[in-house]
């Protein structure tokens, strides 16, 4: 849904135009020193971008789920560890205090959150938690008015840099599934938490992950999301269903930037007396990312509007998560091959997008998990 089609293109329009201007031109550096320069972040949070899907009542921009992917299908035409920066805080860190928590903790984390004051994290994956994420083993136990939290989530995206943690804990040990699993908000300074060293990674260098050790972390009760014991585990999944959009619309991005990268390579590089963009060998490649990338945008597009008409996405998410992360490493592939040696080069920044576009098929679910998400939904519903 759009609310006012003049306002989102204004907002478009400057992301655009940020991309172009400071984002691309400091994705060597980014790559380099594997950190985003202080002003770009200051700047971000000037855009507001921290606040994208925050509502107006607590200062963010409150941007509709088809709102939220176009603008991402701007941002994400830069180096994706711009866009990780604010990916957790407008989503998957953010998302469960919106759709679960009470007024009162909406009250204390939003408006800081929606102004970058505040990075969110999630935390659900553990060394032996992955995709059985039901399997996690982080207990929370009830003292008093507080809980005491012990175990170690693994791979936290933006963990260095965050203020807080949806954290994902088991408060029934009774209940190995996910029945016994509760969310919680954890403030990053409370004592008892200790950060990993940062994880040395493929790609996206700037977007840091680590481990979070929690070692008898005393959170106030009130941080147990919705007051409710029992229910973290659905959340987690609501918040993903959200967050697989989200990435759907990065990886179209990120496909349509090396696509134009690759064809404006290919309209310059002439080989045998012509440009290489005039052989059918290579306009095959050119013609088959457009195709896939066009279908992938149709998708995000189309669930995005789904889930603002309340719609349940769980199928469509996974479906449009799977085809453009899949898609996006294809057309990685095929632009490394368009651009041939050079392709191969890192000066040519292709390469770069080749090892950052690898995790698209991984994170917020493997492939193999939306499969199972999609194959078992078809067949609940034809049970119905
Ligand atoms: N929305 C709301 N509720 C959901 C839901 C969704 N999208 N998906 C599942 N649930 C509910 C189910 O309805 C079920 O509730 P009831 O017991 O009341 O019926 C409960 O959650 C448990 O669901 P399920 O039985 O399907 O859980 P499983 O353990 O079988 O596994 C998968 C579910 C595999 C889908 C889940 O573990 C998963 O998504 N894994 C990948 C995790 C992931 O993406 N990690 C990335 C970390 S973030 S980078």
């Amino acid at each position: 849904m759009i609310r006012d089609q003049e306002t989102l293109d204004a907002l478009v329009e400057n992301i655009a135009r940020f991309v172009r201007e400071r984002l691309i031109p400091n994705e060597d550096l980014v790559a380099e020193s594997d950190e985003i320069p202080a002003e770009i972040v200051s700047a971000m949070k000037d855009m507001g971008l921290f606040g994208l899907t925050i509502p107006e009542a607590f200062g963010g921009l409150e941007l509709t789920m088809e709102e939220e992917v176009m603008a991402m299908l701007e941002l994400g035409r830069a180096s994706p560890a711009f866009r990780s920066l604010i990916g957790t805080t407008v989503g998957i860190g953010s998302q469960g205090i919106l759709l679960d928590d009470t007024e009162a903790q909406k009250q204390k984390y939003l408006p800081r959150l929606a102004t970058g004051e505040l990075i969110a994290s999630f935390a659900l994956t553990e060394p032996e938690a992955g995709s059985d994420a039901a399997s996690l083993r982080t207990r929370a136990t009830k003292d008093g008015d507080h809980y005491v939290i012990n175990g170690t989530k693994r791979y936290i995206t933006n963990a260095p840099q965050a203020g807080i943690f949806t954290l994902m804990a088991r408060t029934n040990p009774a209940e190995n599934g996910a029945a016994g699993i509760s969310a919680f908000i954890v403030e990053s300074a409370t004592p008892g938490i200790h950060l990993g060293k940062r994880d040395k990674k493929m790609g996206q260098k700037g977007a840091h992950t680590c481990d979070v050790i929690f070692e008898n972390c005393r959170v106030p009760a009130a941080n147990l999301i919705g007051g409710v014991e029992g229910q973290g585990f659905k959340t987690a999944m609501k918040v993903l269903d959200k967050g697989r959009i989200h990435i759907a619309a990065i990886c179209v991005a990120v496909a349509e930037r090396m696509l134009a990268d690759a064809l404006a390579y290919a309209l310059d590089r002439r080989q045998f007396g012509k440009p290489i963009a005039e052989f059918q060998l290579v306009q095959a490649m050119l013609a088959d990312s457009k195709a896939e990338t066009y279908a992938a945008r149709c998708m995000v597009l189309d669930a995005a509007r789904r889930r603002d008409d309340k719609r349940s996405v769980s199928t469509e998410a996974s479906c449009a998560k799977m085809f453009a992360s899949e898609m996006c490493g294809r057309v990685a592939d095929r632009t490394v091959q368009i651009l041939g040696g050079a392709g191969y080069m890192s000066e040519y920044g292709i390469e770069r997008f080749y090892r950052d576009a690898r995790l698209f098929r991984i994170f917020e679910g493997t492939t193999q998990i939306q499969q199972i998400v999609i194959a078992r939904n078809m067949i609940r519903d034809a049970n119905l």
